[in-house]
């Protein structure tokens, strides 16, 4: 069997600042013991909801505020880290350290599914923190562009860890050592897909190009796609994305008429922004189905944003049937 190279290994070789390496060091550790933790949930007596809610107003369960304590300790005691903010946390958190980076994180993304032994994930984004100063909640506000880095663990099967910094997409698999792996080393998205992932019970809230675009996938070949579509949709975002990272596919949370005045319910700054840097440098595109999601202006810490994201080509579709 051939020798994998490790995280160290594969970071001695990529050209990113040794500042953000050193982050990704830190929040790969902090996922490895999410990992640890997360699997003995039911042992611990972890399973179960903590009996408060977020600003999100979502129950929170046990483990999602145990795995935000865990990246939290371990970002605040990371010399290269000015400031974090977290889906489970209101406000941002500062280290009382200036320059450096910023963090923003969903610890335990699609933690709805976590008594159900379903897949789940952390989602993290690193941006640069400003110089001379202790970082303030408008320093988090800024474009997906402006990402040096960003990343998701998948706890499934197989613990995985899916990364970019300066250039393409790569992952890693945790070994029974709880090294990190490098089994995937340059992930590209497949340019067109017959798969697409939605939560179809929300059909009657969408808008209608939206009911449009997917009911011309569900008549099949003898529709106006001629071709018949497969779907998909475990409900963590970080399982749904990573099946397209490996096997193309397309992805939606649109708006829907549920909550008229939210724009939609994933959240810009932890979970849109980090998949649009790692699903658009493998090769794919994410929308909000007007912008490009990296280039979206973020107002608010929490603000939300709609998500079409996957396979370039029918990223396009979606476009294409919703601008119509
Ligand atoms: P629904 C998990 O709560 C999450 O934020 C994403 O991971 C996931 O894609 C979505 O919400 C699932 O939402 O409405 O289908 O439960």
């Amino acid at each position: 069997m051939t020798t994998l190279t490790d995280l160290a290994g594969y970071l001695a070789s990529e050209s990113a600042d040794e500042a953000v390496k050193e982050v990704v060091v830190v929040i790969a550790q902090a996922c490895a013991r999410i990992s640890r933790v997360v699997a003995s949930g039911a042992i611990l007596g972890n399973l179960g909801a903590a009996g408060q809610v977020n600003v999100q107003d979502e129950e929170q369960k046990k483990l999602d505020l145990i795995t935000n304590d865990i990246l939290s300790e371990a970002l605040q005691g990371c010399p290269a880290v000015a400031g974090l903010a977290s889906e489970e946390l209101e406000a941002i958190e500062t280290t009382g350290r200036q320059g450096g980076f910023l963090v923003t994180f969903d610890p335990l993304d699609g933690s709805s599914n976590i008594d159900v032994n379903v897949s789940v994930g952390t989602i993290f984004s690193i941006l640069p923190a400003p110089d001379g100063q202790i970082p303030t909640e408008a320093d988090f506000l800024l474009p997906g562009r402006r990402q040096v880095a960003a990343g998701y663990a998948v706890y499934g099967p197989q613990t995985m860890l899916v990364l970019t910094l300066s250039g393409g997409v790569v992952a890693f698999t945790l070994d029974a050592d709880g090294a990190w792996l490098l089994t995937h080393p340059n992930l590209a998205i497949a340019a067109d897909t017959a798969e697409f992932a939605i939560n179809m019970s929300n059909q009657r809230h969408w808008a209608e190009p939206v009911r449009r675009y997917i009911d011309g996938c569900l008549r099949g070949k003898d529709g106006p796609r001629g071709k018949n579509f497969n779907m998909r949709w475990v409900a963590s975002m970080v399982a749904d994305v990573h099946r397209i990272l490996m096997r193309g596919g397309v992805f939606l949370y649109p708006w829907d008429a549920r909550e008229p005045d939210r724009a939609g319910k994933l959240r810009l700054l932890y979970e849109a922004n980090p998949m649009a840097l790692i699903v658009e440098r493998a090769g794919g595109k994410a929308t909000d189905g007007q912008t490009a999601i990296l280039d979206l202006q973020p107002v608010k810490l929490h603000q939300r944003a709609p998500v079409v994201l996957g396979s370039a080509n029918e990223v396009d579709q979606v476009v294409a049937a919703t601008a119509a």
